[in-house]
């Protein structure tokens, strides 16, 4: 099969892409994702009081605006449910391409095509290839001595197991970002009792939650206006967040404050208080937006140990100090396997370069998109395209507007797009010396890092400032040559 393009990831990006495409009239592409069901990581996420800290008025499309967001801020089961409707409003479903997991993509310079290779279906070619796989795919199980030694139940956040009954069970919880303190304010409903293991306290910031009323519901579907309206809104109070939260600045003390005030407020126990006091600035970690955490700590059945863990025994876990936790579950919400240096699959572009060879140092793209050697390829949530402060979806919609534009240009002229590499070494030049005064830098470990403190995964700076240099395509940046075959399938059938 030759497509015109690709899309690898059935989550909210390759969703928003597949949209987008559709609108430009080409409609030769396919959805190709591992899983049975769209929706990425919010089909996967599904642990008790799942929920987007992004108010949902800007955490979707403003091309798929939703009058009917029950609340603020969604849970998973809600955010799930536009995406499905997203992909049935604008008749997705035949595109998609269930259980192809992808193993490899690699350039053909002779057919000016990509290959798709999948472990399990047979390849596919197509001229443009859309990288919408998602950095939080992978689930990250500690490192942690005698994991395997562990003899009750594991269960990690991200792949939840809705069969286990946690009522009066010994429940401990390790990691404590987040997801942790999204799923401990749930456990210590129903469970006997709950640890929780904590590595490092986080800044954490009052987030309250409303009810949309009906009546507001009604206004936003006959004034469609009103609902751009409050998502503006929404943009620029984040947007102003970021001078505090983006750059370590006089202005994240503030931000300290606020996160201060609210620990101040909501625990009176002064030990309790200081195990809970970060040591390092607000924003080098993600922001945690919560005002159920804190009490739910405080609860008669809820412990928070913040010994290091030593290791897992086969009842539970011992800590440093040599105690030994019993626990019937261990819930990991240890995070994500991020690939901050490799590629989510292996890609292999022009003249056999691997990319993930070129990552091998820290992951580098133009305009976090595109890679010079690997032509007519997209990425989105590529290096450097992480927001600190706003909704992944402002960014995604600019990634996808951007991409599709190239997209349509390369197929209604007939040519390969390759970025240029000087073009790409000036952007990340330019990125790097950026992020040296944002707080991500300002020296906490987190999962923008590499080992090395390289920061791939961020970038430095408002979203309008990232949405704006993806506004429009620049030509001149990239090399175009000629796609060669004007018949596709002969050009598949020549390599043959
Ligand atoms: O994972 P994390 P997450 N021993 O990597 C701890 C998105 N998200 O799933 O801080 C003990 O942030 C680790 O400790 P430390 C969002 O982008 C969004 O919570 O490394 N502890 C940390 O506490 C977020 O950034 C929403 O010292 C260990 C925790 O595990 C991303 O997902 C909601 C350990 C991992 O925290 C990941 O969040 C939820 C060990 N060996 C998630 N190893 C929204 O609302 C790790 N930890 C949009």
């Amino acid at each position: 099969m030759t497509l015109d393009v690709a899309i690898i990831g059935g989550g909210f990006a390759g969703i928003g892409a597949a949209i987008r495409l559709k609108q430009k009239q080409i409609h030769d592409f396919a959805l190709f994702e591992r899983g049975t069901e769209p929706g990425g990581t919010w089909r996967d996420n599904t642990y008790p009081g799942a929920a987007c800290d992004i108010p949902s008025r800007l955490y979707s499309y403003s091309f798929a605006p939703n009058p009917d967001w029950s609340h603020t801020y969604s849970g998973s089961a809600e955010i799930l449910r536009y995406i499905e409707r997203m992909v049935d409003d604008f008749g997705l479903r035949p595109f998609f391409r269930f259980g192809h997991n992808v193993d490899g993509v690699v350039w053909n310079e002779q057919t000016s095509l990509w290959e798709i290779t999948f472990d399990n279906q047979p390849p596919v070619h197509a001229r443009a290839v859309v990288m919408a796989s998602g950095p939080l795919a992978n689930v990250s199980f500690p490192a942690i001595r005698g994991l395997e030694t562990y003899e009750g139940h594991k269960i990690h956040s991200a792949r939840w197991d809705h069969d286990y009954d946690f009522t009066d069970k010994k429940v401990a919880v390790i990691g404590t970002g987040a997801s942790g303190v999204q799923i401990v304010p749930e456990l210590v409903k129903v469970a006997k009792s709950v640890k929780v293991f904590q590595r490092t306290p986080g800044w954490a910031l009052p987030r309250t939650n409303f009810a949309t009323r009906q009546r507001t519901k009604d206004i936003y579907r006959r004034f469609p206006q009103t609902q751009t309206l409050a998502r503006q809104a929404w943009f620029w109070g984040h947007e102003s967040v970021a001078l505090g939260v983006v750059w370590n600045s006089p202005l994240t003390r503030v931000v300290e404050a606020v996160g201060k005030l609210h620990l101040r407020r909501q625990v009176k126990d002064p030990w309790l208080r200081r195990q809970l006091t970060p040591g390092f600035r607000a924003g080098c970690k993600r922001l945690l937006m919560t005002s159920d955490y804190y009490p739910a700590l405080q609860k008669d059945n809820c412990t928070l140990v913040t010994w290091p863990i030593a290791r897992l025994a086969p009842r539970g876990i011992r800590t440093v100090e040599g105690i030994e936790h019993h626990a019937d579950v261990i819930v990991f919400a240890t995070g994500f396997d991020v690939s901050k240096t490799g590629t989510p699959v292996p890609i292999t572009g022009r003249g056999g370069r691997v990319l993930a060879d070129e990552w091998s140092t820290g992951a580098k793209a133009y305009k976090s998109i595109s890679v010079s050697g690997y032509p007519n390829m997209y990425f989105t949530f590529g290096p450097n395209s992480g927001p600190g402060h706003s909704s992944a979806l402002v960014y995604m919609e600019a990634q996808i507007d951007y991409l599709v534009d190239a997209i349509s240009h390369a197929l209604a002229h007939d040519v390969v797009l390759d970025v240029r590499a000087d073009r790409q070494r000036a952007y990340n030049e330019n990125i790097q010396r950026r992020l040296q005064k944002t707080t991500w830098n300002s020296g906490c470990s987190s999962w923008y890092l590499t080992e090395d403190g390289f920061n791939a995964t961020m970038f430095p700076g408002f979203a309008t400032q990232y949405v704006g240099q993806l506004k429009s395509v620049d030509y001149d940046d990239y090399t175009t040559s000629a796609y060669r075959p004007s018949d596709k399938d002969a050009a598949v059938t020549a390599t043959v």
